[in-house]
């Protein structure tokens, strides 16, 4: 029997409409937070402490694995100063990604790019692999719901066609019957053109499978933000302190009046998402660290993780023990990094770069993909 930890699926499974409705419209659940609501928080905590990024002096212990690059190691100054009262800050306190605090990662290597359709596809074709979203709920899982509810399906993102309050997320994102990494929309979409767009619709579990059919794994949050950063320190986002450098977008967000539907401008070349690597890379060779889609990490989400961190460098920190969202304490969520194409300022900016986003484990969405990692030490696997 599966967890009975897919919150978004339960509801959606006992509420939705079967007669072609997909819209999911259960107020109050809050299983699903791809993007957090506008919060007030607490006043702008002290200036922050970056200190210099010291990456390590190891070099590379052969040639790249294909499609990934190096990345030293070493050690740096992780988490996010408040953002508010900065041009194009946003309005979120951002306050679990501090205190910003010390770090030391070993080297590895990382994939450049999210992992795309095509990759995804030949794994599912080696191994006959079927997602979470593929899967049909079971009555075991949902024992209350409708035989007829029981469909399988994905989170998507259904914008409204006109302007609504910007606290309930529910307002812009549906269960869909039929939405899986091969129907990024739900039924009727498809993968023609597709093949060089990061996958989606991938729960963790999948996103590990992959990694293991690979011989690869998923990062670390500290090894993403590490890489991320690309050897500088303190900056708002992977190329530095200015979110349209030299007065051009550098990454796949939403320009707009968020999230009503035809809104997002494109201005950055790109409504919805983007095929892997449109933007240039930062110094380690990383494309889309910021935007397009978010991407899983393997820590547990803590809202407080970093301030049990304590004094002095944390070496290779793998997260807490367990995971733990006052907003929704029982849901087991691991940490989403990087923001995506849906992200924006007037709503969510999480594709500035030491900030953190979480999710529900068996919960996917059509702006969440992954990318994978490999120890330096790693002939293959892990
Ligand atoms: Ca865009
Ligand atoms: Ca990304």
């Amino acid at each position: 029997m599966k967890p009975r930890s897919r919150k978004w699926r339960a509801a959606a499974v006992a509420l939705m409409v079967v007669a072609g409705a997909v819209a999911w419209m259960a107020r109050g659940r809050r299983a699903f937070e791809p993007v957090a609501p506008p919060s007030d928080g607490p006043p702008p905590p002290a200036p922050a402490a970056f200190a210099a990024t010291v990456p390590a002096l190891t070099l590379a212990p052969g040639p790249a694995p294909s499609g990934m690059v190096w990345i030293p190691g070493g050690e740096f100054s992780m988490g996010a100063a408040d953002p508010r009262g900065l041009e194009h800050g946003g309005h979120e306190p951002m306050s679990d990604a501090r205190p910003i605090h010390r770090v030391y990662v070993d080297p590895f290597w990382m994939d450049a790019t999210e992992v795309t359709n095509e990759e995804f596809e030949r794994f599912v074709k080696a191994t006959g692999y079927v997602t979470v979203a593929e899967q049909k709920p079971t009555r075991e899982e949902f024992p209350t719901a409708p035989l007829a509810n029981l469909k399988a399906g994905s989170v998507v993102f259904t914008p409204p066609s006109v302007e609504v309050p910007l606290d309930d997320h529910y307002r812009w994102w549906s269960y869909v019957a039929g939405a899986s990494w091969r129907h990024p929309e739900g039924p009727g979409s498809d993968l023609r053109r597709r093949g060089r767009h990061p996958v989606v619709h991938v729960a963790y579990e999948d996103a590990v499978a992959y990694a293991a059919w690979a011989e690869k794994r998923l990062p670390t949050e500290a090894e993403w933000e590490f890489a991320a950063r690309g050897g500088l320190s303190g900056k708002l986002y992977p190329w530095g302190d200015d979110l349209k450098p030299g007065g051009r977008w550098a990454a796949n967000i939403y320009e707009g009046r968020f999230p009503i539907r035809g809104a997002d401008l494109g201005e950055d070349g790109h409504v919805g998402v983007a095929p892997v690597g449109q933007f240039s890379p930062n110094a380690y060779g990383l494309y889309d660290v910021a935007g397009n889609v978010w991407e899983w990490v393997t820590d547990w989400y803590r809202l407080d993780y970093y301030a049990t961190l304590g004094p002095g460098v944390a070496r290779n920190p793998r997260g807490p023990a367990d995971s733990f969202d006052p907003a929704e304490p029982t849901e087991k969520k691991r940490v989403h990094r990087g923001g995506s194409y849906l992200c924006t300022e007037q709503y969510c900016t999480r594709y500035m770069i030491g900030t953190r986003g979480k999710g529900e484990v068996r919960t996917g969405s059509n702006h969440l993909g992954f990318r994978c990692a490999r120890s330096a030490s790693a002939r293959a696997g892990v």
